[in-house]
């Protein structure tokens, strides 16, 4: 932590703020505001303690997700590295369903390469390579962030704190092994309201999808995890989040991993 938190903010207190948000689909200034101490390490001591009062409240933990893996989303966001957080079984969207505007505040779309992971995979020194070889398949996949802060205005600290503006996310209907596909070119073009408004390929995040797992085993072996086997892991936005207003429809459409449509609700 760099420094005392002035205000009266500290972990705990900005913790039990974030998750009464959530709760309450409540939108607030970020905490960076009143303490600029809030790095990204004390973001992710508030992320963690999260964790685990969703934990204690009978969510479970399904794998992890980064946040600005590509240059799109870091640049609209304004922060510029990559880090993870974590998916719990109360994210998933089922396939079908739409936006969930009554737990959101202030939904947005992207696009995502996801991995279902075979096995086991612990940092740090983890190359690509050897993070492609624990992946069992790769799917197309929208994750629906949300972010407890207004406009979605905050620094690297805030947002880690905020488990990266999780929201809940939905994969596409082909699974593929890893070995059919180069995931540096796989495509996707972003759909709104029957208009493409964007487009990228797999190389959009860091090189290739595989570069931001194995940074994720990484960053998580700093904290003392490792990602397990059967965990879902979502890469990061490909291209920058679309608005997902109630009547709006999105559709994301991959090139050898299908389509992943949602409607506004
Ligand atoms: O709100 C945000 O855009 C921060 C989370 C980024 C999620 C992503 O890059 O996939
Ligand atoms: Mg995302």
């Amino acid at each position: 932590m760099a420094g005392p938190p002035p205000g009266g903010w500290d972990v705990a207190s900005v913790a039990a703020e974030l998750l009464a948000c959530e709760d309450e689909r409540r939108e607030r200034e970020p905490f960076t505001d009143d303490w600029p101490g809030l790095d990204l390490d004390t973001g992710y001591e508030i992320q963690d303690l999260n964790l685990q009062k969703r934990l204690e409240r009978g969510e479970k933990l399904i794998g992890v997700k980064l946040g600005l893996t590509s240059r799109a989303k870091q640049e609209r966001m304004g922060v510029h590295f990559p880090f993870v957080a974590w998916l719990t079984d109360a994210m998933v969207l089922p396939v079908g369903d739409p936006v969930p505007q009554g737990k959101l505040i202030h939904p947005r779309i992207e696009p995502e390469i996801v991995f279902v992971m075979g096995d086991r995979l612990e940092g740090p020194g983890v190359t690509c390579a050897e993070a492609m070889g624990a992946v069992e398949t790769v799917w197309g996949g929208a994750e629906v962030i949300d972010s407890r802060y207004k406009d979605f205005r905050f620094t690297a600290g805030d947002v880690s704190a905020d488990n990266a503006s999780s929201g809940a996310f939905v994969t596409g209907p082909i699974g593929l092994p890893p070995a059919e596909l180069d995931l540096a070119l796989e495509a996707v073009l972003v759909e709104t309201n029957g208009v493409v408004v964007d487009s990228a390929t797999g190389a959009a995040v860091q090189g290739h999808p595989g570069e931001a797992l194995a940074l994720a085993a990484n960053d998580l072996a700093r904290r003392g995890h490792a990602i397990e086997a059967g965990w879902i892991v979502l890469t990061g936005g490909m291209t920058d989040a679309v608005f997902a207003p109630p009547g709006s429809s999105t559709a994301l459409h991959f090139t050898n991993l299908g389509s992943v449509f949602l409607n506004g609700g």
